[in-house]
């Protein structure tokens, strides 16, 4: 299987580390990239990192993933609780997928419990602050070096 990760990141996420950090904390979105790299680099796994603030945009890279990644990484963002057509494009992709959330959906308002993208993944992380993707990229190696 590919060694080639697609992690994505929905709207609002470029503004990590610059507000709220009493939910989101302090690091910001390039911390998060550096940190994944290095962890890709020891799990010899192929880091694309993505975020966009616009839905299609995420749909396209998910495309682009297929036939071409071993798993995707994904937060969705507010894009989690909304987006059919985000749920449709993975469904689309036959690799493993892990959705991440760095808050606590559960603990939060109820119109973020329910996850579109729950529906397809294998996998769901939710209020381990940024290790979430850490621990998302730790699962996709294994599901990909899985025999
Ligand atoms: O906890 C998460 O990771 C979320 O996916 C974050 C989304 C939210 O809509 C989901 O319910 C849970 C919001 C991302 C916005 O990120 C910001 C970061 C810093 C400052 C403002 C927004």
């Amino acid at each position: 299987m590919s060694r080639i990760v697609y992690l994505l990141n929905g709207p609002n996420l470029n503004l990590l580390g610059k507000r709220q950090p009493e939910i989101y904390g302090h690091e910001t979105l390039a911390d998060v990239e550096r940190d994944c790299r290095a962890l890709c680099a020891e799990l010899k796994l192929d880091l694309r990192f993505f975020q966009s603030n616009r839905e299609y945009e995420l749909i396209d890279w998910i495309h682009e993933a297929r036939g071409a990644a071993g798993g995707i990484v994904i937060n969705p963002a507010a894009f989690t609780h909304t987006s059919v057509a985000l749920l449709d494009a993975l469904n689309a992709f036959d690799g493993p997928v892990i959705e991440v959330h760095i808050s606590n959906v559960h603990k939060r308002e109820s119109f973020r419990h329910h996850s579109y993208v729950s529906l397809r993944a294998e996998g769901v992380i939710a209020g381990c602050g940024v290790q979430g993707y850490q621990l998302a990229l730790r699962r996709i190696a294994a599901l990909i070096d899985k025999p």
